[in-house]
């Protein structure tokens, strides 16, 4: 299944076995102390040499979110959004637990984003969906409910069940709606893994949808976060994600890897153009 969302002049297509589709992360005040005092000052120069510095690094899609304590996501979700859009060309995933900022955001964005996120939770469904549907957007769904994030398979696939049926009686349809494997972290449980593993897999064999994952989540509390990282998208990779959110500059090298080893990277051209790239700019510093 193909989802198409696009910028003001690109189109970016996700699936039909085509290479990996990075979403970038780092439009994010979560646990950066500078982007989060960048957003809440209102010192948005910071945030645009994000975006640049992402797409540069390989982004495909850049995720939006300026959440934080001091902020009107009704205000500054639109501004950032119509400012990126300026600065770069790429479409963006507007990320928001505010049902009212993703739709002021909406109405600014020029092109067909992806919303992040609507949940199987009734207030989310309720408020998301049919601004969704309204812009024609596709939409990032959560596989979780009022009472949180399930710890099983079985519970996370009726919640998507949900999720798939009520995007169909309002006429959204299918292709545009990507899941969310949802990651716990192993320091917590050391079967978050597999359960994500099971959840995409089986999501993808019975809607055949794209999948995402904000993949960073399940290292956290670990040594070694980025080996873990890594090797857990290249799995995640194998089992249906085609559009994961990450910081791309640090996970490139593996998702490359994962893709070529997938057969989703003919003749190995977008992995081999990284290295030499990377031979490049080492040999210049
Ligand atoms: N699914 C969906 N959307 C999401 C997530 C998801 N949006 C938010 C998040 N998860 C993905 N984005 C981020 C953004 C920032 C960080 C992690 C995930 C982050 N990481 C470092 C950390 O974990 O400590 C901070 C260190 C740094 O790089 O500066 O802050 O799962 N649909």
């Amino acid at each position: 299944m193909e989802t198409r969302i696009s910028s003001k002049n690109q189109e970016v297509t996700i699936g039909g076995s085509r290479k990996t589709v990075f979403i970038g992360e780092r439009i994010n005040p979560t646990g950066k102390k500078k982007m989060a005092s960048a957003l809440a000052s209102g010192d948005l120069d910071y945030v645009l040499r994000e975006a640049r510095d992402q797409v540069e690094a390989g982004a495909d899609v850049l995720d939006v979110n300026v959440g934080t304590s001091g902020v009107d996501e009704v205000k500054l979700l639109p501004e950032v959004v119509r400012l990126v859009q300026q600065e770069v060309d790429v479409p963006l995933c507007i990320d928001s637990g505010n049902p009212a900022a993703l739709e002021a955001a909406l109405k600014v964005y020029q092109g067909k984003p992806l919303v992040n996120s609507v949940s199987g939770e009734e207030r989310s469904l309720e408020k998301v969906l049919p601004v969704v549907k309204d812009y024609g957007a596709a939409v990032i769904a959560l596989p979780l409910d009022e009472r949180g994030i399930p710890r099983d398979v079985e519970t996370r696939l009726t919640i998507a069940d949900k999720i798939v049926e009520r995007c169909a009686s309002l006429g959204i349809p299918l292709e545009d709606v990507v899941f969310d494997g949802l990651t716990l972290s192993l320091g917590v449980d050391s079967r978050a893994g597999v359960v994500t593993l099971e959840t995409i897999r089986k999501i993808k064999e019975k809607y055949g949808v794209n999948l995402t994952l904000g993949a960073s989540n399940i290292s956290y509390g670990l040594p070694g976060r980025e080996i873990i990282n890594g090797v857990f998208l290249g799995v995640a990779i194998a089992a249906g994600v085609t559009c994961p959110i990450v910081d791309v500059a640090k996970v490139c090298a593996s998702v490359l890897a994962a893709d070529l080893i997938l057969g989703l990277d003919n003749y190995g051209l977008r992995y081999i153009r990284y290295w030499r790239r990377q031979q490049q700019s080492n040999a210049q510093s």
